[in-house]
């Protein structure tokens, strides 16, 4: 059964599937009024001085692929429109750069300020973890009405410590945008 994460819960990823190699992080959103919302799954991957190694280390859906393919994002959704993950990441630990020590995933509304769009119009929204292989999901993680007033929200980080990859469910909100968690990690 899939563990279910609240704020500030963390999880030894590795230690609880030891066979888990490759995972698809999905991000589902469904809308609570006629309003449609655009929602952005964006990962971040950080070397041990918590900056990109190179800015193709940020994947988004302009940027569909890390440079040592260990990560590809399966491409823009902008309606969240149908049931299941709305956006999607796969990752193939195994493939990942030697230098990366974290994933930082955040999610955040395309042009939010533009549009007045925050996370309160959304119905429900989460992020899980699913083993790519048999699909099966890991974890999961719901965003709560903490994030009412929010456009964008560091969900989760992934860090390699010394006994595996740890998942920790940060749930960070903020209004700065996706610039703005470039501007802090470039
Ligand atoms: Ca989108
Ligand atoms: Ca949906």
């Amino acid at each position: 059964m899939a563990i279910s994460l609240n704020k500030g819960g963390a999880f030894n990823l590795t230690k609880k599937e030891p066979s888990l190699k490759k995972i698809i992080i999905g991000l589902g959103w469904e809308m609570k009024t006629e309003n449609i919302l655009d929602l952005d799954a964006s990962v971040f991957l950080l070397g041990n001085n918590g900056k990109l190694p190179a800015e193709e280390y940020f994947v988004f859906y302009n940027n569909l692929k890390s440079p040592d393919s260990s990560v590809q994002h399966t491409g823009d959704n902008r309606t969240g429109a149908g049931d299941g993950d709305d956006e999607m990441i796969l990752a193939n630990l195994t493939l990942i750069n030697s230098a990366i020590k974290e994933i930082i995933i955040v999610v955040s509304i395309h042009e939010a300020s533009v549009r007045r769009h925050k996370f309160g119009l959304l119905k429900d929204a989460y992020v899980r973890i699913l083993d790519e292989e048999t699909k099966r999901e890991v974890l999961r993680y719901d965003l709560d009405a903490e994030f009412n007033d929010d456009t964008d929200v560091e969900f989760g980080r992934l860090r390699l410590e010394e006994d595996g990859w740890h998942f920790i469910a940060s749930g960070i909100g903020s209004n700065m945008g996706l610039g703005g968690y470039v501007d802090m990690y470039a």
